[in-house]
């Protein structure tokens, strides 16, 4: 039999901007208190019941004719500090949506850009909740309507939200996505609502709740069907250490049924882990309830022997009958998470099987190859196959979370809790990389150079010649050829003094005297004489490859010397 289940509401944002208040408002608890330092260690979950949603924005509701169906809402808090990668599953994002929360007085900080980027990765639809709108020094709150209210402000106060909302706005317009406050969005599917709320006092909430439960009614009703009394299907939020039952699982169960002594298998890094189901337990009131049997979508604790191996993030699956078939069927999902090939590309490394996905699917969106992606830290054989790289732009390490046990002299390795920022840093990285290779590449290469022989500055005729030069155009090197301006080849610039002190170049404007081997003044060169440097071809195809770094005058020689060239060769660098 097919139901409609709860959707999965994942409430995001940076550290501070509310998350846990906003939902303790929701289900009347009071979590935020309770919390060290009232900071959300862990991921949680909390079912709220469509009677409570219908409780608290009813009247909207019904103004908005929407066809409420859903059973509830099953809402997971994220901690800000760290990003919310492990609420993976196969092929996307657990959460069905997602609420982004941002301190309006504050604006987009480092894990709302960190939530932005993976709801976007996963494709996941989201709300913006503009919270702590009571802080605008001023607000009074005039009428429980939120419409009514903003538009009761003083001129001032109205104009101080409006000019951050639309901050906000231009913000997410950067990041690729079309935002507007809820009552101006013409289209759901295409913008992004963003509600002002206040969630310490819960002013607002109601309307972000129409907003939420009407788009999941609206837009995900095809997604939440599940069938009951099929196999659950769970993702591991934490493993954790509990008095009393040993080693317990937090998950989320997102489709099916799971009951106790159910057997079920876990992904492993190496193999899937088996166990049977010894009991379980659903939250209520902030109470642990043991429970025989539970439906998508809910978070329950569930213990079992044999956990301890367990890491989170990794997706679990009631196996009762088919036991060898789910096994393959879950360690393909590892596999296709944990790469481990022996082609060229970096080395990825993540705490968890969420966050190496994540990293690994912005990696590929940028085109970035990958010889490697393991959970863990980083170790003495990721060095080692890091360093075996030929490309010296493969030989780095990305590490999310994760320690750095051994450095290494010649390996780049970036590591950090935001994943954006280990991908900026990678690109910044790679980018100066290149910068000095080819400036490296440069050195070697003969440069464009036009110069003039200097009338009365013959020093000595011959074996070797040596004349004074005036660098017109370009730079010129020791060792360089050099050609007449009807293209004959003549010789080769020694050596260079500039008054009387030997140097390896001579740019632009300088005067200089310049050694020539195995020619003799008044025969192949003179007085007056222009000449250039004899620039081989394949260095002027890296040349012209490298043109960034040229400036224009030498860009202008490099053409003078072309067209010279191409009097005797056509197709010479062509
Ligand atoms: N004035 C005001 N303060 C708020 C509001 N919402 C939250 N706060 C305060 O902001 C602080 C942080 O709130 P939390 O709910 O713990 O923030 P959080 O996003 O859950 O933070 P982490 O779990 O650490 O990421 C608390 O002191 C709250 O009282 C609001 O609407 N108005
Ligand atoms: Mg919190």
């Amino acid at each position: 039999m097919n139901k409609i289940r709860a959707p999965i509401c994942v409430v995001v944002g940076h550290v501070d901007h509310g998350k846990t208040t906003l939902l303790d408002f929701i289900r009347k608890t009071n979590i935020t208190k309770s919390e060290a330092g009232g900071i959300t260690q862990a991921i949680s979950s909390t079912t709220i019941p469509i009677q409570t949603i219908r409780k608290i924005s009813g009247k909207l509701i019904d103004q908005a004719k929407i066809d409420l169906k859903l059973p509830g809402l099953l809402f997971l808090d994220t901690p800000g500090h760290a990003a919310f990668n492990n609420l993976r599953k196969r092929g996307g994002n657990l959460a069905d949506i997602a609420i982004l929360v941002i301190d309006i007085t504050e604006g987009v900080m480092p894990q709302t850009l960190e939530s932005i980027n993976i709801l976007k990765q996963y494709k996941t639809p989201f709300i913006v909740a503009a919270n702590k709108i009571d802080k605008f020094p001023g607000y009074l709150k005039q009428d429980e309507n939120l419409l009514n209210d903003l538009n009761s402000q003083t001129e001032r106060i109205k104009y101080d939200i409006d000019q951050r909302l639309y901050e906000l706005v231009g913000k997410l317009s950067e990041l690729g996505f079309n935002a507007e406050r809820f009552d101006r969005v013409s289209d759901y599917t295409s913008q992004i609502a963003i509600i002002p709320i206040a969630g310490l006092t819960g002013h607002g909430v109601p309307e972000l709740l129409m907003v939420l439960s009407g788009l999941a009614q609206k837009y995900l009703e095809q997604q939440l069907k599940t069938e009951v009394s099929g196999p659950g299907k769970a993702t591991i939020l934490e493993v954790k250490e509990e008095k009393g039952i040993g080693t317990a699982l937090d998950i989320v169960l997102y489709d099916g049924t799971i009951s106790v002594n159910d057997q079920i298998v876990i992904g492993g890094i190496d193999e899937p882990i088996v166990a049977k189901i010894r009991s379980m337990f659903q939250a209520n009131k902030g109470k642990l309830e043991p429970v025989k049997q539970a439906s998508a979508a809910i978070g329950l604790k569930i213990s079992a022997p044999n956990l301890k191996d367990v890491i989170s993030g990794m997706p679990l699956q009631v196996a009762n009958n088919n036991l060898e078939e789910i096994k393959e069927q879950i360690q393909e999902e590892i596999g296709e998470v944990l790469i481990e090939t022996d082609k060229d590309g970096i080395v990825v490394k993540a705490d968890s099987l969420g966050s190496l996905e994540a990293l690994t699917g912005l990696l590929k969106e940028e085109g970035i190859k990958i010889k490697k992606a393991t959970i863990g830290n980083i170790t003495k054989k990721d060095l080692s196959d890091a360093e075996s790289e030929i490309e010296p732009l493969n030989k780095v390490i990305l590490g999310f979370n994760t320690k750095v046990i051994d450095t290494h002299p010649t390996l780049k390795i970036i590591t950090h809790n935001i994943i954006y920022r280990i991908i900026d840093d990678y690109k910044a990285w790679k980018e100066s990389e290149i910068k000095k290779l080819e400036q490296n590449q440069l050195k070697d290469l003969v440069r464009p150079c036009k110069m003039q022989i200097l009338s009365g500055c013959i020093f000595r005729q011959s074996n070797p010649a040596i004349v004074g030069v005036n660098i017109m155009n370009g730079l010129l090197k020791t060792n360089t050829p050099i050609m007449k301006d009807n293209g004959d080849n003549t010789s080769e610039i020694k050596s260079i003094q500039i008054e009387g002190e030997n140097v390896s170049q001579a740019e632009q404007g300088k005067d200089a005297a310049v050694s020539i081997p195995h020619i003799t003044v008044g025969r192949q060169i003179d007085e007056n004489m222009i000449l250039y440097s004899n620039i081989p071809e394949e260095d002027f195809t890296k040349l012209k490859k490298l043109k960034k770094y040229l400036n224009p005058s030498e860009l202008q020689i490099l053409k003078e010397i072309a067209l010279i060239k191409r009097k005797k060769e056509p197709l010479w660098g062509i």
